[in-house]
């Protein structure tokens, strides 16, 4: 069908566009031959008179009124678009700031203030655009789609804060929900350096180029390490130029400032069809899509609200074909599904009336299976049980509690001179790729025996397991210093005997690599121990005292296969992706000076009245 063809190529030329600079993969060799369409480049003017580089490609032979599909965002427009047989009409916008659009880049523009009627934010930018486009492109059916895979599905669900009449149907992919909590600057309050320090260079070193930070080592993961404190980054390299590093200085904790930017507070009523679209192996913004799926279901009285999960990295959907990820093959061509049987029979009933809708609640790829699964609701609450897996004695998970009285507990020393790759060395950087869009995917075997890294496993299972739903890690833990980060991994170990090899479509691994043992993480998660009490103050944590930590793992569709063992790594470094914890208790460790970096003693607890574990939400077979 012509039509499936075109969507999936203009998913694919604003995942293209939107990645260009840092992907690795060149999806613009994949895209098919040009195109029959018309390219014009307009600066639409928003309501205080700032205009943005706009480009709306248009099919040359238009019999009927047609939609239009727009998309909006940091990284650029398009000069090419849509092969023979697109038949909508195709807008890209460059955001205030950026490239040619008049005005200034702020780093996620927070909502405007509604008492001040000269006010913009992304929300009015988007009703300024679709008000203009509507009203001034010729033939158009009056009905807007918007979609965006990352930075340009945060601009979607901006724009249903306060949506335009026009705008009938949104696609939101990999959409960050609250830089604090989980996507790409922090997790629980823990900072994702690598991200946090390359991203702010990227795209606020220049106004018309994404600028990569100029490493002047191969291996990032040494010159992070000797960069030594976060109060180094000013000193040595941005020097106070760079607005969104200032900000990470400045808000160590979760204040106003990033409440405010966080959709919590303003995702009330859903009153536009919303596909909400995440990536189980997404590295920057998993949480993101859960979460606005959980808030805009809150005001979903009109039933409008959908969830999609597929076997995907960041974005990995929007590509024509997918059928692994890194070594992993899901046996399916999961992109195609994506495109055929979810985003293009979206667009078509909701903006030209064509087709049925037949999206459930929820769709989610199970993995192990390999296989797509329609729920009600997500979390499903049907026919789940919640099980403890137990960390035991002997380096076991089980299911049965543990029994020892007392304080039984196992040991690290974490040290912050000394911290854990958080993928295997050497770390290039983030951008161009090509390791980091798969790194969730390697092989946890490199660090396993670590001595500060514990593992635990389950014996082979007899049977399979499903885990459908939300993933908690409870964990007793204590340190010998004042403040420290906890670091959970649920790993599927596949069984020695595993004849499988890695058929991958894309990786720095051979072809053919037998997966025999390997340890694929399932669900993670890094929490910063100064917030547990709350993420608006930070406190020390009293030295050697056992506390819990409850650490949410998110949502996930896994099974582990009759055979296959599951594992948990506990760790306290993760580098460079986080930034390394002083384990002493400092008011704002973007402030923190070298000498407050030191080791610490960490324990985690394995006994019957500290019973750390992982609550699987076991779905019945
Ligand atoms: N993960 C990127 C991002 C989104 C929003 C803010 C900052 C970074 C992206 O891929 O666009």
């Amino acid at each position: 069908m012509k039509i499936l063809h075109s969507k999936r190529w203009i998913a694919a030329a604003v995942a293209a566009t939107a990645g260009a600079a840092f992907l690795s993969h060149n999806w613009a060799a994949q895209q098919p031959p040009p195109p029959n369409f018309t390219r014009a480049e307009v600066m639409v003017p928003m309501r205080d008179g700032v205009r943005l580089q706009t480009v709306v490609f248009t099919p040359k032979d238009q019999s009927v009124p047609l939609p239009i599909l727009f998309t909006r965002g940091p990284y650029g427009v398009p000069d090419e678009c849509c092969p023979a047989g697109t038949d909508d009409i195709v807008v890209f916008q460059n955001l205030r700031g950026r490239f040619k659009s008049e005005g200034e880049f702020v780093m996620q523009r927070p909502p405007r203030d509604r008492s001040d009627g000269k006010a913009v934010d992304e929300s009015s930018d988007a009703y300024d655009t679709i008000d203009w486009l509507v009203k001034n492109l010729p033939n158009n059916n009056r009905r807007v789609g918007m979609f965006g895979v990352s930075y340009l599905g945060w601009t979607v669900v901006m724009a249903l804060v306060d949506p335009h009449p026009a705008l009938k149907a949104a696609i939101e992919g990999a959409s960050p929900a609250d830089m604090f909590l989980g996507d790409d600057f922090h997790h629980n309050g823990a900072f994702r350096l690598s991200y946090g320090f390359e991203y702010a260079a990227l795209l606020e070193s220049a106004k018309e180029a994404d600028t990569h930070f100029a490493f002047d080592r191969y291996d990032t993961y040494d010159w992070y390490l000797n960069l030594g404190a976060l109060s180094n980054v000013n000193r040595l390299y941005f020097h106070g130029r760079l607005p969104t590093w200032n900000d990470f200085v400045r808000h160590p904790n979760r204040d106003e400032y990033w409440r405010k930017q966080a959709f919590f507070s303003f995702l009330k009523e859903t009153t536009v069809p919303t596909l909400n679209v995440a990536g189980w192996w997404d590295q920057e913004d998993f949480y993101g899509p859960q979460k606005i799926f959980e808030l805009m279901e809150k005001g979903d009285n009109r039933h409008l609200n959908y969830f999609v999960a597929g076997p995907w990295n960041h974005g990995q959907w929007s590509r024509p074909h997918c059928h692994a990820l890194g070594t992993i093959d899901f046996g399916e061509d999961t992109c195609r599904d994506y495109h055929e049987k979810i985003s293009n029979p979206w667009f078509d009933y909701w903006l030209k009336d064509k087709g049925e809708l037949k999206q459930p609640k929820a769709l989610t790829f199970q993995t192990g299976t390999n296989q797509w699964a329609s729920y009600n609701a997500w979390p499903p609450r049907q026919g789940i049980t919640t099980k403890n897996l137990y960390f035991r004695s002997g380096n076991k998970l089980a299911f049965d509690a543990p029994v020892e009285a007392g304080s039984a507990f196992d040991s690290y020393v974490s040290d912050p001179a000394h911290p854990i790759p958080y993928r295997h060395r050497p770390i290039t950087p983030t951008y161009p790729g090509p390791e980091w869009p798969l790194w969730l995917v390697e092989d946890q075997r490199f660090v396993e025996h670590r001595p500060d890294v514990l593992s635990y496993q389950t014996d082979a299972l007899a049977a399979d397991l499903t885990a459908t739903g939300d993933i908690v890690a409870d964990v007793f833990a204590s340190t010998s210093g004042t403040d420290s980060d906890w670091i959970v991994k649920l790993i599927d170990v596949y069984p020695e005997d595993s004849k499988l090899v890695a058929k991958p479509e894309e990786c720095n691994c051979a072809a053919g690599m037998p997966l025999a043992g390997y340890e694929l993480i399932i669900a993670d998660e890094v929490f910063r121990g100064r917030f547990r009490k709350s993420f608006e103050k930070a406190v020390p944590i009293p030295p050697n005292l056992p506390l819990e930590y409850r650490i949410d793992l998110h949502t996930n569709n896994h099974t582990f296969l009759r055979g296959h063992r599951i594992m948990v790594q506990v760790q306290s470094t993760w580098f460079p992706l986080i930034d390394r914890n002083p384990q002493k208790f400092v008011p704002n460790i973007f402030e923190a000076t070298d000498a407050d970096y030191q080791p610490a003693t960490e324990r985690i607890y394995r006994s019957k009245r500290l019973a750390s574990s992982i609550e699987l939400p076991v779905a019945a077979n």
